[in-house]
């Protein structure tokens, strides 16, 4: 191998890592929202994607952006009323198939905001998989974006 095969071949194992460990699970249009600019805690949406041949499961979420992030959804009780509940099962995502956190549905929570969110401020995360695969992911704060006709919730103090 001549020197400047060398380089050839180092850079195409360098440009090669990155999509080897991303391409499988992929999230697109992430972003968060806060109820208001003093809201101690936010909700973040995003979709993701498994284009594995294996199912998945997202399990945790960590960011320096607040004191805890955990994995919620809405449930209607038997009164109607609608309740976040944290999933502690996760969130699975088929294989060759989606999960779509959306407003009114799955969400990543999170409370204890280290500093108020505002309009173009950005969270980074860490989305752990039942796999071990680990994602990392920006998101940017979006306020907005309309909630999807038909999905509005009241009473919601988190931005959903
Ligand atoms: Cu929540």
């Amino acid at each position: 191998m001549t020197p400047f095969q060398a380089i050839l071949a180092a850079a195409a194992v360098t440009l090669a890592l990155p999509a080897f460990a991303d391409s499988e699970l992929a999230v697109t249009d992430a972003y968060a929202r806060v109820a208001s600019p003093a809201a101690q805690s936010g909700a973040i949406f995003m979709v993701i994607e498994n284009h594995g041949s294996s199912d998945d499961r997202l399990v945790s979420v960590a960011t320096d952006a607040a004191a805890r992030a955990e994995l919620h959804t809405h449930l209607a009780g038997q009164d109607g009323v609608v309740q976040m509940v944290e999933v502690t099962e996760g969130f699975a995502v088929p294989a060759h198939g989606s999960h779509a956190l959306a407003r009114g549905g799955d969400h990543v929570m999170l409370m204890g905001l280290a500093k108020p969110l505002k309009e173009g401020d950005e969270v980074a995360l860490t989305l752990t998989f039942e796999s071990g695969k680990v994602l990392e992911v920006t998101a940017p704060v979006d306020l907005s974006r309309e909630a999807p006709m038909g999905e509005h919730m009241k009473g919601m103090t988190h931005g959903n």
